[in-house]
């Protein structure tokens, strides 16, 4: 029996000390030290042992079971340190790998135009709106003074949502001017930039969809003199102070008097020659047409429930995609809504 022991004693730890995972150790565990184990089995048979004997192969077996159990102790820690290792070892980050650089997006061409439009105006005193692009005629057209049957109203000319011509997608920002107006008492300074829509081809200077900014300035004893001041000054901090401008007669339903704004042309300084050839900035004309303005008609004012005896104001209307195109030199609408990066890239 004694020899039985020892052999269980030394083949436990050798069999230990060769086993590499804890599923490997619970399995020696339970074939040792189980109820159905090699040690149990040699203690059971400790009943046929004389009453001297059985002491002494107690002590000995005892003393089996705890080499045994320091022996799977021992192996449990190591092979847990070994496993976590291991763990560590396939887990690890080398953080010296130059990093994956992520392509970043930047503001369109044209919300920069926008914001710099804007960021002028505010400085101004203006006050910017927001407001719904499905409109009423009413608000489109009745209460700006475009009557009944005016060209504009046109069902070929105007995208509306109905048959009576009443719900329409709006094809100015000035129904927005119409809305502030009703809802604010003179002096009143605002602006009202969006999009607009008419039916228009699409072609290099044409969208169905564009982009305006409007303005209005309703206040006692606004003059033309104001309106020229004004964009005169907004004019020369989009374009510099050196642009040389002018102003045109012309006509709106809702504005009178009303006149067009031009910048003399930058690349021909108003020639209209480049090289003994037409200009192709403003082909020919010396000047670009930079937006549309005028005194707010005295019809619009009592529309609003703002007495034209007493107030005066002045409008405009800005396209943005004309000014952006000015601005940053590019020669075809659709380029602005293509978004096609290697296009937006360049700005
Ligand atoms: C333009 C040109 C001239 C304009 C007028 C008004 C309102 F509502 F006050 F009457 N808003 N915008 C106006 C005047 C717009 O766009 C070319």
């Amino acid at each position: 029996m004694k020899e039985q022991l020892e052999l269980i004693k030394s083949n436990a730890l050798t069999a230990l000390d060769a086993a590499e995972t804890p599923a490997a150790l619970e399995e020696l565990r339970v074939k040792l030290l189980g109820k159905k184990g090699e040690l149990t089995a040699v203690l059971k048979q400790m009943g046929k042992l004389s009453p001297e004997e059985r002491p002494v192969m107690g002590q000995m077996a005892n003393s089996v079971r705890s080499a045994i159990e320091e022996k799977l102790e021992e192996r449990k820690t190591a092979i847990h340190a070994a496993v976590l290792e291991a763990k560590l070892a396939a887990e690890a980050i080398d953080v010296t790998i130059p990093g994956e650089t992520v392509a970043m997006g930047h503001q369109h061409p044209m919300n920069m135009v926008l914001q710099e439009i804007k960021d002028i105006f505010v400085g101004m005193g203006y006050t910017v709106v927001d407001g719904p692009e499905v409109e009423l005629a009413s608000y489109n057209f009745t209460r700006l003074n475009i009557e009944e049957g005016h060209p504009s109203r046109d069902r070929s000319d105007t995208f509306y949502f109905d048959d009576n011509n009443e719900i329409l997608l709006r094809t100015q920002t000035s129904p927005m001017q119409i809305r502030y107006m009703e809802n604010h008492k003179p002096p009143l300074c605002m602006l009202a930039p969006g999009r607009v829509f008419r039916k228009d081809e699409a072609d290099a200077t044409h969208s169905p969809m564009f982009h305006q900014i409007e303005g209005l300035v309703v206040a006692e004893d606004i003059t033309m003199g104001d309106l020229k001041g004004a964009l005169i000054n907004i004019m020369q901090k989009i374009y510099g102070h050196d642009a040389q401008v002018r102003f045109r007669p012309h006509h709106f339903p809702f504005t009178e008097p009303s006149c067009e704004m031009d910048m003399q042309c930058h690349k021909c300084h108003g020639t209209g020659e480049v090289d003994g050839k037409v200009c192709s900035t403003c082909h020919g004309e010396g000047w670009i047409e930079l937006l549309g303005a005028g005194m707010v008609h005295p019809k619009v004012l009592e529309n609003c429930g703002i007495d034209p005896e007493k107030y005066s104001g002045f409008a405009f209307g800005i396209g943005l995609e004309r000014t952006a195109m000015g601005r940053l030199k590019i020669n075809d609408l659709r380029l602005i809504f293509d978004n096609d990066v290697r296009f937006l890239n360049q700005f």
